[in-house]
């Protein structure tokens, strides 16, 4: 599925804005009719954002089970004999959609696109209703997973992530056109040789019998370098700027359907001329070792929760350039598609990760020890959660195929690992990875419970990453056993001969709080810690990079082991650094 753009040939509107919405407790509202009509009895809300913090109602807050969105929307006269289309960028965490009276669409998980063809149901022109029916409830069937128990004070949802369960309408909702024949999808392969370098690309084009489709490489000043005709080929570029770390540079690819001299359709891809590969214990980028410093971020943020947010996007790069992070992991869900164009503009790397967080039943929300559940069993994560896994993947790379900043997969953060069941549950995951992207690494994120000589699941893996909090859940406060056994354990890792990423290394701290005698939780203690894994690392030439937990402060679950939310941040949520942030900032950047 391609993301929606202007272009030649298309045009696409934005149902941003202020939306009726409605919690429906009792899931009335599909026998109730409420798409049939003006939603009855409702309020308005933000689209994109998070509907909990913006609600003054703790209960709305907490809310799990059916919500309804509706809006309405001019689809624009100029459309008539085009083909419409309505296109989600996401819905937390599935969604039934009606255009009218008539539903179009149904979707599960929530943080991929999904979309319908509502050509029939609309008419240029006119205004047309588009109702959502989102709901957020987890069980051991989605991804991620999560479980409604009943208490004596009513069901209460609870899930094993570390983070606060925003949902909602996070990303643009398009409603968009394009001809009749149209190109439907789009594969680009980049490959580098000496000073050459080239790009396959593979399109699918759809009611286009009789057309042919022509393509056109420009570089950043709109120079033509390449032209190729068919579906597919390979374009080759001399002298070619390559897409590198730090150094965002995009050729455009335009992708034409052409019949009788005409252009039909056309659609704009960006492309990042660049390779990835692992070499023993090395990373490489375009041939070179590369050292991935930086951080695991969430879609977080004050009142709009996951909603994607312009400004915030461009101060934390900002940020990530003043710390001297080249790089980041998209803990832990698919980001929306502005994080992703932007890192490709601007340079950053990414590790991209599904949505499949807390499938351990040894943890939840900081807090290690028995869940009350068996992880993989028949009842609980079981081979139908393994389909919406496997569909989770799918669709991530679908989505993020084309980006050049994106270097390799993640499909599970620190599951259970260590039984024959994780075994089981996980091989054919990593196959799914590598038939829909032969390109890239793909990987998994290992948990502390699963150490060197247990996990079962590392062995598929082409890079092993691992989150470890020697000095904070374990050896707490006490710095030199910390390192003594963190090294110990690294260098287990390391005789597998694969590369190490540390995808999470960090400690809780309240901005402003000091202690001399550098206390845990003190902002001293944060960068007394940094420094020990650091020293630890440098001892480890397997260690191919750093990615401190967590880029900001962040929202969770309420428990006794947060306060206010988890505090490992290096920056606060409002972006403002702690004392650690310098100190990266020293170890990070060479110019300063
Ligand atoms: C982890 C998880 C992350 C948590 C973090 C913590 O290992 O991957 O989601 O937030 O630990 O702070 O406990």
């Amino acid at each position: 599925m391609l993301r929606p753009q202007d272009t030649s040939t298309r045009e696409r509107k934005s149902l941003n804005g202020l939306w009726s919405f409605r919690l429906d407790a009792d899931s009335v509202g599909v026998d109730d009719g409420w798409f049939r009509g003006p939603l009855p009895r409702a309020r308005e809300m933000a689209v994109p954002a998070s509907f909990n913090d913006i609600v003054a109602d703790p209960a709305v807050r907490d809310y799990f089970g059916d919500i309804w969105y509706q809006t309405t929307v001019h689809v624009p006269r100029g459309w008539a004999g085009e083909r419409v289309v309505l296109h989600f960028e996401s819905a937390t965490h599935r969604a039934r959609v009606w255009v009218g009276d008539v539903e179009v669409m149904q979707h599960e998980g929530g943080y991929t696109p999904f979309e319908a063809d509502v050509t029939e149901h609309v008419r240029p022109g006119e205004e047309v209703r588009v109702t959502a029916l989102v709901n957020n409830t987890l069980s051991f069937q989605s991804i991620p997973p999560g479980v409604v128990e009943d208490t004596p004070a009513g069901p209460r949802q609870r899930y094993w992530h570390d983070f606060f369960n925003y949902a909602g309408l996070h990303r643009t909702v398009w409603l968009y056109s394009t001809p009749a024949a149209y190109v439907a999808d789009l594969t680009v392969t980049t490959g580098l040789e000496g000073s050459t370098g080239t790009v396959q690309y593979d399109v699918t084009a759809l009611g286009s019998d009789g057309h042919e489709v022509t393509v056109a490489l420009r570089d950043a000043d709109g120079r033509e370098v390449a032209t190729g005709t068919g579906s597919h080929g390979a374009l080759s570029v001399d002298d070619v700027h390559p897409w590198a770390p730090g150094d965002g540079y995009l050729y455009d690819l335009e992708v034409s359907l052409v019949r009788d001299g005409r252009t039909v359709d056309s659609y704009h891809q960006s492309v990042g001329v660049r390779t990835v590969s692992v070499s023993g214990t090395q990373f490489l980028i375009n041939g070179e070792p590369f050292y991935f410093t930086g951080f695991g971020k969430h879609e977080d943020l004050t009142v709009i929760g996951k909603g994607h947010n312009d400004a915030f996007l461009v101060r934390d790069f900002e940020l990530l350039r003043w710390v001297g992070a080249n790089s980041f992991r998209t803990s832990h869900y698919p980001y929306s598609e502005d994080v992703l164009d932007y890192a490709d503009r601007q340079g950053i790397v990414l590790i991209d990760e599904t949505a499949a967080v807390g499938l351990n039943m040894g943890l939840g929300g900081g807090i290690f020890g028995g869940q009350g559940y068996t992880t993989f069993s028949p009842e609980t994560i079981n081979a139908t959660t393994q389909q919406v896994h496997a569909q989770a993947i799918r669709e991530l790379i679908a989505r993020d195929k084309n980006h050049p900043s994106v270097v390799l997969w993640s499909i599970a953060n620190e599951p259970e690992s260590d039984t024959e069941a994780a075994e089981e549950y996980f091989r054919p995951l990593f196959d799914v990875a590598r038939e829909a992207d032969p390109t890239r690494p793909v990987g998994f994120v290992n948990v502390m419970l699963a150490p060197h000589g247990k996990c079962r699941v590392s062995q598929f893996a082409d890079v092993l990453m691992l989150n470890r909090y020697y000095g904070w859940y374990v050896n707490t406060g006490d710095l030199p056993a910390a390192e003594l056994a963190w090294e110990q354990e690294l260098r287990e890792w390391a005789t597998d001969g694969k590369p190490i990423l540390i995808t999470e290394y960090g400690a809780d701290t309240y901005p402003g709080l000091h202690s001399l005698g550098s206390e845990p939780w003190s902002e001293e203690y944060q960068v007394e810690y940094l420094d020990m894994n650091h020293r630890v690392f440098d001892r480890v030439d397997a260690v191919v990079g750093e990615q401190v937990w967590n880029f900001a402060d962040f929202a969770t679950t309420s428990g006794i082991m947060r306060v206010g939310g988890n505090k490992k941040g290096v920056f606060t949520r409002d972006r403002q650094p702690k004392a650690a942030a310098y100190a990266l900032r020293r170890r990070w950047r060479k110019d300063v």
